[in-house]
């Protein structure tokens, strides 16, 4: 197999290769070819003890890998990803360009990798913000079908990128340099990520909104959300209130949700046991804890879900597919 990972000096990027070793995707057999801009081109990245030289997308598709993994951002999404597909490349996109696309579809393997066939040539992944809540509330639709969805994000800065990383750093030092966000954020939470829409809301509530209803299935689901960045760098951590249609137990959910793959419920108050981003950094899995009922109104249940945004947000879950694709031999 050949294998393409487009944007491999980017954050994401540099994870993807960490999930791609760990997960020994690539094994002695495969090709690996690292791909970025061409400010990149000819820079080396060691990949398991092995030196690989960076290329162009040209040189990438004339290569005609057998799968793509995309994270180079949106605009070289739309470009490139038909150019790959147009050689028979099966590309995994991490970017938004094609998520709401109704030709395209939105994977998180454990909800509905099931979907997937050979025709489906360009794949997206979706937002970080979207994987983690949906892993979570997909085994609770089908036991207890969701009505509405409120949602709070408290999303690590390892989401905008490097810039941001170092902007947070500059500020602890005291030194002066480029501002990713318009505002300090050390001591800080901004209400705001990504741009503003017309309604209002940042693109990033729009992606919690329509994501959602798009691997749910279910364009019924209400989902209404905030969307703050934080200065944590370990993960996204989400406020989630959710009311069903059908009545529950506390103990039926942590109990569905021992069992949901890729979950794993950290749910103690006597031992003070909750998810924390520190805790998930570096993790593949999506914790959940404080699941209490909304005392509010009824069949309305409260959670905290907390996942690291690069690794199940991004890079992990676009591997996973890529897995499923090879297992099932739909490339
Ligand atoms: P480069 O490092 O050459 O700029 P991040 O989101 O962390 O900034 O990373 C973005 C990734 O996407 C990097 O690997 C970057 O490569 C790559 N990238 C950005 N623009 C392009 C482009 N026009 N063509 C190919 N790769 C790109
Ligand atoms: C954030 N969710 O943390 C973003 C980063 O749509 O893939 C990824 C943006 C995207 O701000």
């Amino acid at each position: 197999m050949k294998i393409a990972v487009v944007g491999a000096t980017g954050m994401v990027g540099e994870v993807m290769l960490q999930v791609l070793a760990e997960r020994n995707f690539i094994t002695a057999a495969d090709e690996l070819i690292l791909v970025a801009s061409e400010r990149s081109v000819g820079k080396e990245i060691a990949f398991n003890g092995k030196n690989y030289s960076v290329v162009g997308l040209e040189t990438a598709v004339a290569m005609q890998p057998h799968i793509a993994l995309f994270s180079a951002g949106g605009e070289t999404s739309l470009e490139w990803a038909p150019k790959f597909a147009a050689v028979g490349t099966t590309v995994i996109d991490n970017s938004s360009a094609w998520r709401m696309d109704p030709t395209k579809k939105l994977i998180v393997p454990e909800i509905n990798a099931s979907s997937l066939t050979k025709e489906d040539k360009i794949i997206a992944n979706p937002n970080c913000s979207t994987i983690q809540m949906v892993l979570v509330l997909a085994p609770l639709h089908k036991k207890y079908n969701i009505k509405r969805i409120v949602v709070s994000t408290y999303q690590s800065i390892t989401g905008t990128g490097v810039k941001a990383v170092q902007q947070l750093e500059n500020e602890y030092a005291g030194t002066k340099g480029e501002m990713a966000y318009k505002y300090p954020i050390h001591r800080n939470a901004i209400p705001q990520c990504d741009s503003f829409e017309e309604n209002g809301y940042t693109k990033e509530e729009i992606k919690l909104v329509r994501e959602t209803q798009k691997i749910l299935d279910d364009k019924a689901i209400a989902v209404t959300a905030t969307a703050v960045r934080v200065p944590i760098v370990g993960g996204h951590s989400e406020a989630v209130n959710v009311a069903f249609t059908n009545d529950f137990t506390v103990a039926d959910i942590q109990t569905i949700l021992h069992n949901t793959d890729g979950v794993v419920v950290q749910d103690n108050n006597d031992t003070y046991t909750y998810p924390m981003p520190i805790y998930a950094q570096g993790k593949d899995d999506v914790f959940v804890g404080r699941i209490r009922r909304d005392e509010s109104q009824e069949n309305t249940v409260n959670m905290w879900i907390v996942a690291d945004n690069l690794r199940k947000g991004a890079a992990t879950n676009t591997i996973q597919i890529a897995e499923y694709l090879v297992a099932a031999k739909l490339v």
